[in-house]
């Protein structure tokens, strides 16, 4: 193929996908109907990438559909089926639906599998376990019927599974795994299963497989790089010598490949895939494979310069004769057509591509290396026009905020002694000893939504809807205080996502009304377009906030999202360094947090559960993004006076890269995820020399289960046992949106009964 990209989004255009396997959850449809609703969406798809320019029957259309999650099933296709779910494996060593997605989900005791970010993205993928007792063997055939049906109806797709690796890479030690195990262990007893999948997959048409194999770009792996090379050589080398099998095409997606190129460059591979976005072009690589260029970007959904793309590819030919082009990641990280926003500005649509327009950038591309620059330059030229035009469009770059930015001074970033705000807080707010408080959101009920929906579509007035609002804040106001939380939150029923509430509220951002992209398994998120300079126009948390103080003599907190966080869950303006647009939205909260101060605000959180997210694959890269993170955050947050209170808040765990970053977030308290790995960072954050407070969360708020008193004092205790007790605060894992109010309810009244036991047995000493 000429043409190509590495997957494209699986949800669906209206998430098709995602209403039939809630729907499957809920009962209400079949195993059956599932899927051949599954099999309609793969279809469509078909159709469509021809109808945008990929050939049908030249295996460039990639066989990347899921269920669920790409790891999972690879994990499934080879057997990797945690122990405790071996009773959902059929006599003959397969595993039906319904067992997939309990693998995914959890069922009763059985903890489903861990969940965390599939590299630099907002993806979050299932990590596969891995033991001395793990039995391989080809335990799914699905993909298989996936490439037969493809055939079967007239097309020849390219099968996609993430490759043999990087599997293991992302795997991680089962439960009874002696010390030292690595799932890399256990290559040579994988490898056979892949050779007869590649086998299966020759035999129902497929000229080509492409193996997916990001891990050899990230330096994050724990597994020495030498080790992973050899891993990478070996496996190469047997499924290259296997009888029968494929073209074989090992796409490299979210960096470059460095030192991993030459070592694929040796195997007897056919086609390696660069991502040349993130990468730049090797030096010193020649070969006779063919090298598939990845220079349109999969995980943005600018246009970007075609033309600059162009010349990649054309230089990209001094390394090898066989050159093609596809995506530089799959196209999953971007919504399905930007024609699906009728509401979006013309001009700012111009200078998008969603997956769609992706694909019809690389078909053009395609031809271009097919036919010479020429047949292709009243493309090139329009992408270029395009590109202009946003350089100089209303909105992109303001004076106002640009002048403000370029007068800042390093007084802007800092605030003063620590000591000094404590004693001021002190004074100011009268917390008892351990404090008690919430992440900020209470549960999004039914109730809610259906006002937010009846409110969009002018169903109900404007004032109704805010009458309704206040309603819900007194309720929840009054709720706190009768169990007896020392720090009030106002719940945020009017926010629909923490960052798109914001994005609606500031200039420089656009909404989209289908722009779904995947999350994990049905979850999706709407990510923002921030297109232009980030501006204030109007408090906007603030009458919230002051509204709910009204209601109580105790503290309340405001609650807002934090710069990186906005960043992190946006699709952010690709012409000029994040850390300018990330100051630019520090200082529009910055005005934000000075509003909330002096409408008698005393605690301010700005949640920033994104900071690790946004971390760069390699470590030449980590500093730099460290520094511009952190003082961004700075930059939002040090306006106010001693005795005004910043809390921050991160979530989904792996602290310890960031824990010097968090700590030089300087903010008063932070509150982080802790629960679900029983305080396992704890004494990380000890170590680390952390002198503010800290509120390690003591109820795990991603399960309805209730922690008992019990449970919850053993927590708080053993945060105790390595934590001054002064510095400790009492607060849950994260928001409570997610969760019903019966369990939130019972949860929060024995976090408050754990933390007053474990007051009077501190003062009973
Ligand atoms: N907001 C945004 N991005 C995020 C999160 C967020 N990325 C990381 C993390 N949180 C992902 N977690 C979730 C959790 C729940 C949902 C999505 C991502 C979710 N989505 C609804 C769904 O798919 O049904 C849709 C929500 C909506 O209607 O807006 O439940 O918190 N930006
Ligand atoms: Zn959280």
């Amino acid at each position: 193929p000429t043409g190509s990209i590495l997957g494209y989004p699986r949800i669906g255009r209206r998430r098709e996908l995602k209403k039939a396997v809630e729907a499957f959850w809920a009962g209400s449809i079949t195993a059956e109907e599932l899927e051949s609703r599954a099999a309609e969406l793969r279809r469509v798809t078909r159709e469509r990438l021809t109808s945008l320019g990929l050939g049908a029957t030249d295996s460039s259309i990639p066989e990347a559909f899921s269920f669920y999650d790409q790891v999972l099933d690879a994990a499934v296709t080879v057997g990797a089926i945690p122990t405790r779910f071996e009773s959902l494996v059929a006599a003959d060593g397969t595993i039906d639906l319904a067992g997939y997605f309990t693998i995914a989900r959890g069922e009763g005791n059985n903890t489903p599998a861990e969940m965390t970010k599939w590299f630099d993205s907002n993806y979050h993928y299932l990590v596969p376990e891995i033991g001395p007792e793990t039995r391989f063997h080809l335990a799914s055939d699905r993909l298989i019927r996936e490439v037969a049906e493809a055939t079967t109806s007239g097309f020849r797709t390219r099968p996609v599974i993430v490759g043999p690796v990087t599997f293991l890479l992302l795997s991680k030690a089962s439960e009874g795994a002696p010390e030292g195990y690595q799932p890399l262990d256990r290559l040579d007893d994988l490898l056979p299963v892949y050779a007869e999948l590649l086998a299966a997959l020759t035999a129902v048409g497929a000229d080509w497989v492409q193996l997916d194999e990001p891990a050899l770009v990230s330096e994050s792996i724990e597994v020495p790089r030498a080790e992973v090379l050899a891993a990478t050589k070996r496996a190469y080398d047997a499924l290259g010598a296997a009888p029968v099998r494929p073209q074989i095409f090992v796409a490299a997606p979210y960096g470059s490949l460095d030192d991993a190129l030459p070592v694929l460059g040796e195997t007897p591979v056919e086609a390696i895939g660069l991502d040349l976005v993130r990468g730049s072009l090797p030096t010193g690589f020649r070969t006779e494979k063919t090298l598939v260029g990845g220079v349109v970007d999969g995980h943005n959904i600018w246009r970007g310069d075609l033309s600059a793309a162009f010349d990649t590819l054309e230089a990209l030919r001094s390394l090898s004769p066989s050159v093609a082009v596809t995506s530089s990641t799959s196209l999953f990280h971007t919504p399905h057509d930007v024609a699906d926003e009728p509401l979006l500005d013309e001009r700012l649509k111009s200078w998008l591509a969603f997956a769609d327009q992706k694909v019809a950038q690389i078909a053009t591309l395609a031809t271009g290396l097919a036919e010479g620059r020429g047949a292709i330059q009243g493309e090139l030229d329009a992408a270029s026009a395009a590109l202009a035009d946003r350089r100089v469009a209303p909105g992109v770059r303001d004076g106002d905020v640009r002048a403000r930015a370029a007068a800042l001074t390093e007084a802007d970033f800092a605030r003063g002694d620590y000591a000094e705000r404590l004693a001021a807080q002190e004074a100011a707010l009268h917390l008892p000893f351990l404090p008690t408080t919430t992440i900020g959101s209470f549960p999004q009920t039914g109730g809610i939504r259906k006002a937010r929906a009846a409110n969009a579509r002018g169903e109900i007035s404007e004032n109704e809807y805010i009458e309704f609002l206040k309603s819900e804040i007194k309720s929840v106001v009054e709720l706190q205080e009768r169990i007896g939380i020392d720090v009030i939150v106002h719940g945020e029923p009017e926010r629909n996502d923490m960052v798109q509430y914001f994005a609606e509220h500031l200039d420089g951002f656009a909404v989209t009304q289908n722009g779904w992209v995947q999350s994990y398994g049905s979850r999706c998120t709407r990510p923002s377009i921030l297109w232009g300079d980030v501006a204030r126009e109007a408090p906007i948390t603030v009458e919230w906030s002051a509204y709910t103080q009204s209601l109580t003599d105790k503290p309340v907190k405001g609650m807002l999202t934090g710069p990186v966080t906005i960043l992190a869950w946006s699709f952010v303006r690709d012409d000029q360094p994040l850390g300018e647009t990330a100051n630019q939205v520090a200082l529009a909260l910055r005005d934000e947090i000075e509003d909330l101060e002096a409408a008698g605000i005393g605690i301010i959180q700005v949640d920033e559960p994104a900071l690790r997210e946004l971390l760069p694959l390699k470590k030449a890269d980590q500093p730099a993004y460290l520094d511009w993170s952190v003082r961004s955050f700075r930059l939002a947050t040090s306006g106010v006076a001693p005795k005004t209170q910043i809390h921050t808040h991160l979530c989904y765990s792996e602290f310890g890269v960031v824990i010097d970053a968090i700590n030089k977030l300087d903010a008063d308290v932070t509150s982080i995820e802790a629960a679900r790995s029983k305080m396992e960072v704890v004494p990380d954050i000890q170590h680390s020399g952390f002198a503010r407070g800290i509120g390690p969360g003591v109820y795990d708020i991603h399960s309805p289960r209730v922690p008992s008193v019990e449970e919850v004092t053993d927590l708080i205790e053993i945060a105790l046992g390595s934590i001054p007790e002064r510095q400790v605060w009492i607060n849950p894992d994260c928001g409570l949106k997610t969760r019903g109010y019966d369990e939130t309810v019972a949860s929060l009244t024995n976090v408050v009964a754990a933390t007053r036991a474990v007051r009077e047995r501190v003062h009973a000493h």
